[in-house]
């Protein structure tokens, strides 16, 4: 791709070029990804490093360090010029800091990932959600836009993580041309996010897609979605640390894959002639309570031991069925999932178990709570 470099910043900055401005060495790309901290920014880091790209994250200011999914590919850049990863603070309700960094950093590809992205959550904090993840977009794409406009960078392409949520209580298998139903503010808001990002594109000529991803999964996973809260629970009661296990609602289906598989379509989508949207699912769905059978079944326990229903984990509104038909991504990006549904439930029991035995080896040595639980 064409790079205008440390020109574009030099007139942007009026002169004074940062050293995050230099152009990398020719012909090495340089992506910009919102939500780096979360499960799918994480893996999609390690994809484009791989690459052979240069990665910049969007981090925002927490109390805590939230950087420990990517800590392991994090090099201080005190101690080493060749960091091929860079943070920087920003948010996605602060416009003034989206614009400051694609001026600085002059990526050739945006990811915007990052979202409140839980489903129930949403319903607790709706206006948040909105702004998030809906406006939120929106700041980015009129940050993208007036980047563009000013630097002439048109070459610029950018994704919107897209959800099977928006379709919501459309009946499967849903693809690109299925209605959207959202049943959630989350889900609101990512139509809104998605429309965004379309009017963007015929308004402006952005290359901009929207990838309309099923729930994808792995070890990663945040500790508060349904998965990953089971595959915690399996390896914490089987070491002995837990014993019960509260969950909502055990009928929902869902069309679950591995996060590691799914950001190769992301980046798929933005390496085409012309910029679209795309279904991305492994076309297999599954309710809660086989993912409970496959993921106790595997170390021998029996979840009807240790499952106990709590009203709280009930949504106001569910989304009952969601299968994808991922027939497009699979013809024209040629991507198709690597890894099945009981190889992911496996893989994050298997990570969960050694958890698990860590968190004994802390708990046996008086350095934590037993009763903490995550
Ligand atoms: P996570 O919840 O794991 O990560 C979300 C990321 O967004 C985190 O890095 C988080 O930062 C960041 N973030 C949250 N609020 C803000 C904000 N105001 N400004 C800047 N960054 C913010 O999500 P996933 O990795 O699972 O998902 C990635 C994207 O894909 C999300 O947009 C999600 O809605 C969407 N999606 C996910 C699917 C899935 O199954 N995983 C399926 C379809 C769509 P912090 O670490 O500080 O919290
Ligand atoms: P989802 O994922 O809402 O599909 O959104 P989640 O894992 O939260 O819920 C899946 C289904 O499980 C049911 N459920 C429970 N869910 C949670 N979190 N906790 C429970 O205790 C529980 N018990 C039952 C839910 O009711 C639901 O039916 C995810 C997110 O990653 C979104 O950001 C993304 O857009 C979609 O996937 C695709």
């Amino acid at each position: 791709s064409s790079k205008s470099g440390s020109t574009a910043a030099a007139v942007i900055n009026g002169g004074n070029t940062t050293s995050a401005a230099a152009a990398p060495p020719q012909g090495r790309k340089t992506a910009l990804i919102t939500g780096i901290t979360g499960q799918d920014g994480s893996y999609l880091t390690e994809f484009l490093l791989n690459k052979g790209y240069d990665v910049h994250g969007l981090i925002r200011r927490s109390s805590n360090f939230n950087t420990h999914r990517i800590n392991h590919i994090y090099i201080d850049p005190h101690n080493s010029h060749k960091a091929r990863m860079k943070l920087h603070y920003a948010d996605l309700t602060d416009a003034s800091s989206l614009r400051r960094w694609l001026d600085t950093i002059l990526p050739d590809e945006v990811y915007n990932l990052a979202a409140q992205s839980h489903v129930a959550v949403s319903f607790e904090i709706p206006d948040y959600t909105a702004d998030v993840v809906a406006t939120g977009a929106l700041r980015l794409l009129e940050a993208v836009r007036s980047h563009i406009s000013a630097t002439g960078r048109t070459h610029i392409r950018y994704y919107q993580a897209g959800s099977s949520e928006m379709f919501g209580s459309s009946p499967p298998p849903q693809s690109e041309s299925s209605p959207f139903h959202p049943r959630s503010p989350y889900a609101a808001s990512k139509c809104a996010a998605h429309w965004y990002t379309v009017n963007y594109r015929e308004a402006y000529g952005i290359f901009a897609c929207n990838g309309i991803l099923f729930n994808h999964e792995s070890p990663r996973r945040g500790e508060n979605f349904v998965t990953r809260k089971i595959t915690r629970a399996v390896g914490r009661i089987k070491v002995g640390l837990q014993n019960k296990l509260f969950l909502g609602n055990l009928q929902a289906s869902r069309d679950w894959g591995f996060a590691g598989d799914y950001v190769e379509a992301m980046w798929l989508m933005l390496q085409q002639e012309k910029p679209d949207d795309y279904v991305v699912a492994t076309e297999e769905s599954h309710t809660v309570e086989e993912f409970l059978e496959v993921a106790f079944g595997y170390v021998g326990l029996k979840w009807r031991d240790h499952v106990v229903i709590d009203k709280r984990y009930f949504r106001p509104a569910e989304v009952d069925n969601l299968k994808g038909d991922s027939t497009k991504a699979r013809r024209v990006l040629g991507w198709k999932p690597k890894v099945g549904f009981e190889q992911l439930v496996k893989m994050m029991v298997d990570e969960d178990i050694e958890l698990a035995k860590r968190e004994k080896v802390l708990v046996d040595a008086g350095y934590m709570d037993a009763q903490q639980q995550p």
